[in-house]
């Protein structure tokens, strides 16, 4: 994993090097992990299993459309100039080759081929969740989000646009929200994405997730995360004027961190512990 946290810190600040500006990683606040910066080049860092899938498969993709353009801009500079009527004033009559015909039709279909195996892998990947721990359901609505927590006596909030005069030191405009999603670190989450009017789209590109949320339909993403911080995404799904206004802002913390803060949700929301009483309610007597 150390290369290529190296080499997505290295795509990050090299802009800013090339710029003569200060390499200022520290800039960034250390609880800020999931956002874009001012320069940035290349993908935000990876911070679930998923988006470091979406890197590789990224970085594979550079490697191949490289290749391609350097190969073709190779040949057409070699074409006009070989070719020029100067050094070629008699054009030959040709008009077929077999042999070159079906190389240039299986070279591509090849090249498809390697795209597509990773592709599929990755897709899948992201669509299944491995033994979830834990299962939280956002809905998108015109304009904001809510988020319920099934698992834990289904309380649900709404997370609202922060406004700019509202803001404080460490949050951000038009990413910042007035109740974020809360999610433990190191903990297989299971998210289930809804929508209660329009398309809306829940995106977060630290967790490599960009899921639609569908008026009656539940749609499936999940996400491990590494480290507890702050992560920020948008809806993805043009949904309306207030588009722009319904941002992501996921807070992870540590597991014990995320029990209490379950405790404190409950109490706020009138809803009892989760106790043998309540597994016996919901038919999951242990
Ligand atoms: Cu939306």
């Amino acid at each position: 994993m150390q290369p290529r946290a190296a080499r997505t810190g290295f795509q990050r600040t090299g802009l800013a090097l090339l710029a003569g500006a200060p390499a200022a990683s520290g800039a960034r606040a250390a609880e800020n992990l999931g956002k874009a910066e001012p320069w940035q080049l290349g993908l935000q860092d990876a911070a679930t299993p998923v988006m470091e899938q979406v890197h590789a498969f990224h970085n594979l993709l550079l490697v191949i459309i490289t290749a391609i353009v350097v190969f073709v801009a190779a040949l057409m500079l070699y074409a006009a100039f070989r070719f020029h009527e100067s050094r070629n004033p008699e054009p030959a009559g040709a008009s077929h080759n077999t042999l070159l015909e079906i190389a240039w039709t299986a070279v591509p279909v090849a090249i498809l081929v390697v795209i597509a195996i990773p592709s599929f892998k990755l897709l899948y990947y992201q669509d299944q969740v491995v033994e979830s721990e834990l299962t939280v359901k956002a809905i998108g609505r015109q304009w904001y989000w809510s988020y319920a927590y099934p698992d834990h006596g289904n309380f649900e909030y709404n997370s609202l646009l922060k406004q700019d005069a509202d803001l404080a030191e460490d949050e951000y405009r038009q990413l910042s929200v007035t109740k974020p999603l809360v999610l433990p670190a190191k903990t297989n989450v299971r998210i289930q994405i809804t929508s209660s009017d329009v398309l809306h789209a829940f995106a977060v590109p630290a967790f490599g997730i960009k899921t639609d949320a569908v008026p009656g339909q539940l749609n499936e993403t999940w996400a491990r995360v590494k480290e507890p911080g702050m992560y920020y995404g948008q809806c993805s799904e043009i949904c309306g004027t207030g588009h722009a206004d319904m941002p992501i802002a996921v807070k992870v913390v540590p597991r014990a961190e995320f029990d209490r803060w379950v405790e404190t949700q409950q109490a706020t929301y009138g809803i009892e512990p989760d106790t043998d009483k309540q597994l016996a309610k919901a038919g999951m007597a242990r």
